[in-house]
């Protein structure tokens, strides 16, 4: 299963109680104070683990709980502090606080142990973003392990030599947040269904997608390396097929769009032999078109054409006209599928993002 956006409740530990005590000990009378301190609750963190490829661990546990840190206890001892809940996400996920929903809101979380019901959409309003955790290893404090309380023997002073005082532990922070994966890829692979997006993601890189003559064969992002001379690499996504209308969340490609965002290149990849009947020079405007819709500066970023499929022979004379089309864009032909022209792909990878590995 694929997961990239879930909804999460998260509870730190409370911090555990003071105690009030005092010595009893043979022979020693009025031995004074002995509470220890609580323990501190446990933290939650999100730490980013390059591991995981998205956030499907979080959807069977959606609910996360640090442990509370122990009571302290007579004879100065001190409660046990709760291990910190370390919970690994992605590569990419950025982190949003979300208002707790309304107990009577039935597509939501009725309750604290029970599993998300439904999908209400997410007004972007609700998000406030808190963190984009973009590099392994970097973590993030989601909700605060309550701090320990003090046990009496710290009330003890000249004038009040029996203090019953001690104080409670503090609770540990809570909340609901979103959490959204967005990949972290060099470079984007955008275009129609059956443009040969996977089939050149294949032949690019040692990542083995599905291939078939049927639109919609891809139904999840993927991301391979490509590698090059002196250990440079770029790694590239590949999402599935957008159609027109994909910014209104027609087909499938909408949902993957936010998976592109982040490259720093995107290769809009046609088949221009037009086997479907249908006009490659219309297809790329309309995928222009789609990426302006959902994210105005997609269409600002760096950007070469691909026309695939060039052992076809209706490719010869859409060629021309892609070029006339879009005289200001790299335009590289290739068959991804008897790997034509994918060491001049290749190149211009490198020279746009290749860095070292
Ligand atoms: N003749 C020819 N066919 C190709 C070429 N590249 C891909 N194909 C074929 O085109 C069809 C679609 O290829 P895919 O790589 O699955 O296309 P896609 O863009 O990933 O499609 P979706 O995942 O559905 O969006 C398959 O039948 C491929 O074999 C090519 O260079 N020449
Ligand atoms: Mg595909």
């Amino acid at each position: 299963m694929f997961v990239d956006q879930i909804r999460i409740f998260a509870k730190a530990g409370d911090g555990g109680s003071g105690c009030a005590s005092f010595r009893r000990e043979k022979f020693v009378p009025k031995g004074g104070p002995d509470g220890g301190d609580g323990g501190d609750g446990g933290s939650v963190i999100l730490r980013a683990d390059v591991q995981l490829s998205n956030l499907v661990n979080l959807y069977y546990e959606p609910i996360i709980r640090a442990k509370n840190g122990e009571r302290g206890m007579g004879k100065q001892k001190y409660g046990r502090s709760a291990d910190d809940k370390i919970i690994p996400v992605p590569l990419g996920t950025l982190i949003y606080r979300l208002p707790a929903p309304a107990p009577h809101d039935p597509a939501d979380f009725s309750g604290e142990n029970e599993q998300p019901r439904g999908r209400r959409k997410l007004d972007s309003k609700d998000l406030e973003l808190l963190a984009d955790l973009n590099e392994d290893g970097a973590e993030f404090l989601l909700c605060e392990g309550g701090r320990g309380g003090r046990g009496n023997m710290h009330f003890k002073s000249s004038r009040n030599r029996t203090p019953r005082q001690f104080t409670t532990g503090t609770p540990g922070a809570e909340g609901w947040f979103f959490l959204e994966m967005r990949m972290i890829a060099d470079v984007g692979l955008v275009g129609y269904p059956n443009a040969g997006k996977s089939t050149l993601l294949g032949a690019l890189s040692a990542a083995h997608p599905k291939v078939a003559a049927y639109p919609f064969t891809t139904l999840r992002p993927m991301v391979g390396v490509a590698d090059f001379p002196g250990f440079r690499r770029a790694t590239i996504a590949d999402i599935p097929g957008l159609i027109e209308g994909a910014h209104r969340d027609a087909g499938l490609g909408h949902d993957f769009l936010r998976h592109i965002v982040r490259c720093r290149t995107l290769l809009l990849v046609v088949d221009a032999a037009g086997s479907e009947g249908r006009d490659p020079v219309e297809d790329i405007k309309k995928i222009r078109e789609e990426l302006r819709l959902y994210d105005p500066s997609l269409v600002r970023r760096p950007w070469a054409l691909v026309a695939n499929k060039t052992d076809l022979p209706e490719a010869r004379e859409n060629l021309p006209r892609l070029a006339g089309e879009f005289p200001d864009v790299p335009l590289i032909e290739i068959s991804a599928q008897r790997g034509d022209g994918l060491e001049a792909l290749r190149a211009f990878l490198d020279a746009e993002v290749g860095r070292p590995g």
